[in-house]
């Protein structure tokens, strides 16, 4: 079996990837099976000279090899917190309107990526295969051709892609297409996502779809195919606590954990929340909102604004119809436990998820996973999550219809024992058959096929 090199921003933490959880878990086992080398950013941010670093430090974890290099604060600024954070992540989410296309950003966005290239070269072997994720490191791939580099080369975005007209806006696009074209497969989360990337291949002029499915653009053929991630369901069923435990009061606990970015549409929950108490009288007193919101790329202006959004809007509403023994909204901007998350999932009576935009949305599949089958919870999901593709049994709601999901609170707590039961049911099957692990496992045999110049299988 060939080696594993996985290339990623930043390197999960081997020695803590089982408490933390998600993705990382997965991928740090498949590489300790495959004796696997990650190489990313050590999370440092070091000075000039860091720039022209290209060795990265080596270290050995469990038959893994993980290779680190650190960013120079100008590296930071502009590749990571400009380029990655400022362009693609708002451009990606459909947001233009507040992407920064600063002149400069994508230079150094550039030269990062051809530094972890040049990093990498040396360290592999003639039957690797590489596995490059997410928007960081669009890139990579092409960098690594330029180095002679002709091992299979797969590119794994858990972002969403954007609608043809949005991506054309980027005023790199083409240099971004030219990167994409560089891989021998990408994955993406949806058949949406699929669509919109070969729409703006095609729409750009760069790439033409072949008769076997596949994709001619820059001169190379690759496979663009939908990969969604799932979840390890053991792990969030593995805590069995007495319902109401986690409850400060005897209310019936609607559920949001989010990191608190303005993608995931929280001003949008906290209203609907707060016109399900004006509509619905009977229910004050008896329902709470919990919204665990852990801070994330604080230094960036969209995030302070949500941030002092979501303060003002949790404070009106609590003012406006809380008592003195009963808060409406529990606002948590801090990270909870993963331990205490599974137990706070399992003992919520309604999982609210409303992203704008999401690639896929793996809360949604680890509340329902944690659910007593007896005696399960309801889910309200976004339609514009890329997990909606899937959890079709979920209470699918428009965030930005504020009436329909105060609706659609009234619908979940309403709902009867059996309607929940099947629901739930159904939800449970399609997150277990689609796990972490597979998702790892058809994403690289695919991979794999590639380099084996055999017909691909690639999953629908
Ligand atoms: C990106 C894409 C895609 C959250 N708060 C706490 C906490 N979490 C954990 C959750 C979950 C993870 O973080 C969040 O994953 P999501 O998928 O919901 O969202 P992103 O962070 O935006 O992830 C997304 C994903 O990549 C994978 O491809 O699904 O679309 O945006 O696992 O449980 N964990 C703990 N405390 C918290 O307070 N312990």
């Amino acid at each position: 079996m060939s080696r594993i090199v996985l290339v990623s921003n930043r390197v999960a933490d081997l020695s803590k990837a089982s408490q933390a959880g998600g993705v990382a878990v997965a991928i740090a086992d498949t590489l300790r099976a495959r004796k696997g080398l990650w190489l990313g950013w050590n999370g440092r941010i070091g000075d000039r000279s860091e720039e022209l670093n290209a060795k990265p430090a080596l270290a050995e974890f469990d038959g893994t090899t993980v290779a680190t290099l650190a960013l120079s604060s100008r590296e930071h600024d502009d590749y990571y917190t400009g380029y990655s954070n400022n362009v693609l992540w708002p451009v990606f989410h459909s947001r233009l309107d507040i992407a920064q296309f600063e002149a400069g950003y994508y230079q150094r966005y550039l030269d990062v990526n051809k530094r972890f290239a040049q990093a990498l070269r040396p360290l592999l072997k003639p039957d690797d295969i590489i596995w490059v994720h997410d928007y960081h490191m669009i890139p990579l791939g092409m960098e690594l051709r330029a180095l002679g580099v002709t091992n299979p080369i797969g590119f794994f975005l858990h972002i969403p892609v954007p609608p043809a007209q949005t991506f054309l806006a980027i005023p790199e696009h083409r240099e971004l297409a030219r990167g994409l074209a560089s891989y021998d497969l990408i994955g993406l989360q949806t058949k949406v996502d699929v669509g919109n990337l070969i729409d703006y291949l095609q729409d750009g002029v760069f790439g033409r779809i072949l008769q076997d499915g596949r994709i001619r653009a820059f001169d190379r053929e690759l496979s663009i195919a939908s990969f969604p991630v799932g979840i390890d369901v053991d792990s969030f069923i593995g805590s069995r606590p007495k319902r109401g435990r986690e409850a400060p009061t005897a209310t019936t606990r609607l559920l949001g954990v989010d990191r608190l970015d303005y993608t995931k549409g929280l001003p949008q929950k906290f209203r609907a929340f707060g016109r399900f108490l004006e509509k619905y009288p009977d229910y004050r007193r008896k329902v709470i909102l919990s919204q665990i919101a852990p801070p994330t790329r604080e230094t960036m202006v969209a995030y302070t604004d949500i941030k002092h959004e979501l303060e003002t809007l949790s404070g009106s509403i609590n003012g406006r119809y809380g008592e003195l023994d009963w808060v409406p909204i529990q606002y948590i901007h801090r990270a909870t436990p993963r331990k205490m998350l599974v137990d706070v999932y399992r003992n919520s009576r309604v999982g609210f998820v409303t992203p704008l935009r999401d690639g896929m949305n793996l809360v949604a599949k680890e509340y329902v996973a944690a659910q007593d089958p007896g005696d399960p919870g309801v889910l309200i999901l976004s339609r514009f999550a890329g997990a909606a593709e899937q959890m079709k049994e979920a209470l699918i709601v428009n965030p930005y219809d504020v009436e329909e999901m105060a609706k659609s609170i009234k619908v979940a707590l309403e709902m009867g024992l059996t309607e929940r039961q099947e629901r739930h049911q159904a939800l449970l099957d399609s997150v277990r058959s689609n796990s972490t692990y597979d998702w790892c496992r058809s994403f690289l045999n695919a991979l794999e096929s590639v380099g084996r110049r055999s017909t691909l299988a690639i999953p629908t």
